[in-house]
């Protein structure tokens, strides 16, 4: 029987309406901020170029190996069918891809070969800033293998790791190696001076052999590590503490492809990062040589930490980029209440307060990889290399929890669709949740914000009061920034006096002010970089609109309310009744 709408016993259509997904588009050509702070710095065309080109393979190839990252995540196998332990990393090839076109790219060699002298930083890390999103989270090996490369540069090549630093700046894809950084056990990875158990026994011919359990590894698939041992005395005994450290170079596996004295416990059920693999390793006598001073392990770690927590920052900043690329390319195709989202001003506004945001956060990395470009370059004044020991840990505490909130957001931007697995867009929240965790968490960081005012006398601090006034100096009295200048003296002012009186303090008043303080710090020099890029000739109305935007926040909750009560240390035993009530 037929109805007049036609049979009754149909297949029910789906309907005809498909939404149109967001489309990745060239990162480098869709990023008006990138190219015209290179426009103004590093004026090259060449540099122009390459981005461009590489911009075009991240949306022609690299982002779908990333998604294959993802989809196939490493697996550990123990043993091989006889039953040997063989503990082998089984990565996608996806991933064996990444390693080649990282090589190829020179994304770790472009840091050290210096094409662009004193801005060489500036380009590698704009080319990972653009990789980074699609990298399949093999940004997190590339960071530990540039560490690497600048610990063993900084230590002077010794003829037993002359050969690694060779393999780890190679833009040969047969040559090129990977580093892991191997700090953490389970007693501490914030307090590495206590967790620490790792022996390192020496040996007839100089070498050592580790024992000890290391509680994460990341991309434990590299080729060579650094890591933490204490080397014991005739007696068997080790010294505690941080003075007890020293840092190890140890190759992963043997000229067969097994591992060197160790054996992987099991790879860890993460959140995120599910594409590369974290393991938990016991070390059972891993061959190593000793790269620093005994005792020195921790301060000579030291650069690692500088140049991963740089790489963070890239990633974190990188990671709002993209999220604001597609979450404004989608809102040009979603039509819902008779117009697109792009045409609802509540919308619009979402998406600005993500952008100014974004633009903040990269002015602030960018800032940071001139500094380390201009140290490496031995350029770099004394108030530039207090600039870049402050600036690197501030960017890497802000940035990290400026990317969970942006890429949340974001996420909210493409409604429902922004929840599902497949679109590819979850993933991206939940690996800007490590951000602030690994490399330093946020209170860590906090505290190191103050160990680097303190071991400087302040000076850190001049140097950053000192620019800060220089950077917003251009400023006339009728310029359209008066106001973004003002609220950024006005805050400068607070926070001097706030620093003046912390001397007064007891040491626990700075400590419950820390985060605080670093906060302070990274929203006002912030605001100092905003006001800067929007002086410059070639700047744009955005430009001014951002900075303005940016300077309407509270930019010193140092001082916030009744900021100043709170870091009474009187206030703990209340902070902790509040808490365990
Ligand atoms: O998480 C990890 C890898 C994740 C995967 C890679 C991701 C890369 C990004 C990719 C993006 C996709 S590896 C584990 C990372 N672990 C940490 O970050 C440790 C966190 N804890 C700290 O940072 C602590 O503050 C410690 C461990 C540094 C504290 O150690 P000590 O020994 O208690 O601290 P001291 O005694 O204050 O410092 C010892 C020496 C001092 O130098 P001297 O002896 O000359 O006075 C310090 O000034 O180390 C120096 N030092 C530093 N120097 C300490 N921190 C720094 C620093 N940041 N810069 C320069
Ligand atoms: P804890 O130190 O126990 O910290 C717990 C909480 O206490 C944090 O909120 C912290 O901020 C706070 N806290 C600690 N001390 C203080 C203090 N003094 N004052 C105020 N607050 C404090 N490590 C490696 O070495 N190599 C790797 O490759 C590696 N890969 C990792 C990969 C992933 C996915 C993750 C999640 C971690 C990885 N880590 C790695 C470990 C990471 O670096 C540590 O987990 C991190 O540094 C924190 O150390 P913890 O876990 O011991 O935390």
């Amino acid at each position: 029987v037929e109805s007049p709408e036609g049979p009754v016993f149909s297949r029910s259509s789906i309907g005809t309406f498909f939404q149109d997904k967001p489309l990745l588009k060239n990162p480098f050509l869709e990023d008006a901020l990138l190219r015209n702070y290179l426009r103004r710095h590093l004026p090259s065309r060449d540099v122009e170029e390459d981005l461009t080109k590489f911009g075009e393979r991240i949306v022609q190839e690299v982002d779908a190996l990333g998604l294959e990252c993802e989809e196939n995540p490493p697996r550990l196998k123990h043993f091989d069918a006889w039953g040997r332990r063989v503990d082998r990393i089984l990565t996608c090839p996806a991933w064996a891809c990444m390693k080649e076109i990282s090589a190829e790219e020179g994304l770790v060699a472009a840091g050290y070969e210096r094409r662009y002298g004193e801005w060489s930083r500036v380009y590698q890390m704009s080319k990972l800033f653009l990789y980074a999103p699609s990298a399949g989270l093999y940004s997190c090996p590339l960071a530990m293998t540039d560490g690497a490369a600048k610990v063993i540069k900084s230590l002077g090549e010794a003829s037993s790791v002359e050969e690694a630093f060779q393999r780890l700046t190679s833009r040969d894809p047969k040559r090129f190696w990977t580093s892991g950084q191997w700090m953490t056990e389970r007693k501490g990875g914030s307090d590495v001076a206590s967790g620490t158990e790792t022996v390192a026994w020496p040996q007839a011919d100089g070498t050592h052999k580790l024992q000890g359990f290391k509680w994460f590894t990341s991309a434990t698939d590299a080729d060579m590590t650094l890591t933490l041992a204490r080397i014991p005395d005739k007696d068997g005994r080790t010294k505690q503490g941080s003075g007890g450290l020293s840092l190890f170079y140890a190759e992963v596996r043997d000229g067969q492809g097994n591992l060197n004295g160790i054996e992987v416990q099991r790879l860890k059920d993460k959140l995120g990062t599910r594409q590369m693999p974290t393991a938990e390793v016991l070390l059972h006598g891993l061959p190593a040589h000793r790269i620093s001073e005994e005792g020195r392990g921790v301060a000579s770690i030291a650069n690692m930490l500088t140049l991963t927590r740089i790489h963070n920052t890239v990633s974190a900043v990188a990671s709002m980029r993209r999220m604001v690329q597609l979450s404004r390319e989608y809102a040009t195709k979603r039509f819902v209440f008779g117009k697109f989202l792009k045409d609802h001003p509540l919308h619009v506004q979402t998406m600005a307060r993500m952008e100014v945001e974004t633009r903040a956060a990269f002015l602030l990395l960018m800032e940071v990889c001139r500094l380390l470009g201009r140290e490496e370059g031995g350029v770099a004044s004394d108030m530039e290399l207090h600039l870049l020991r402050l600036l690197t840990t501030v960017a890497k505490l802000y940035t990290g929890k400026q990317a969970v909130a942006v890429v949340s957001e974001g996420l909210e931007c493409f409604g429902g669709q922004g929840y599902i697995e497949d679109t590819g867009l979850p993933r991206m929240l939940r690996d800007a949740q490590v951000l602030s965790i690994w490399e330093g968490t946020t209170n860590i960081l906090a505290l190191d914000v103050l160990r680097c005012i303190s071991k400087t006398s302040g000076q850190v601090l001049d140097s950053f009061f000192a620019d800060v006034k220089m950077k917003t100096l251009g400023v006339g009295a009728d310029h359209a920034l008066r106001p973004a200048v003002g609220a950024v003296n006005s805050a400068l002012s607070t926070l001097e006096q706030f620093m003046r009186s912390a001397v007064q303090r007891p040491p626990a008043v700075m400590e419950m002010a820390a985060r605080d303080l670093a906060y302070t710090l990274a929203r006002v020099y912030m605001g100092a970089l905003l006001i800067n890029h929007a002086c410059w000739d070639g700047a744009s109305q955005a430009d001014v609109y951002a900075a303005l935007r940016w300077c309407e926040q509270d930019l010193c909750p140092v001082v916030t309310k009744d900021a100043r009560s709170n870091y009474d240390p009187k206030t703990k035993a209340m902070d902790s009744a509040l808490v365990y009530e």
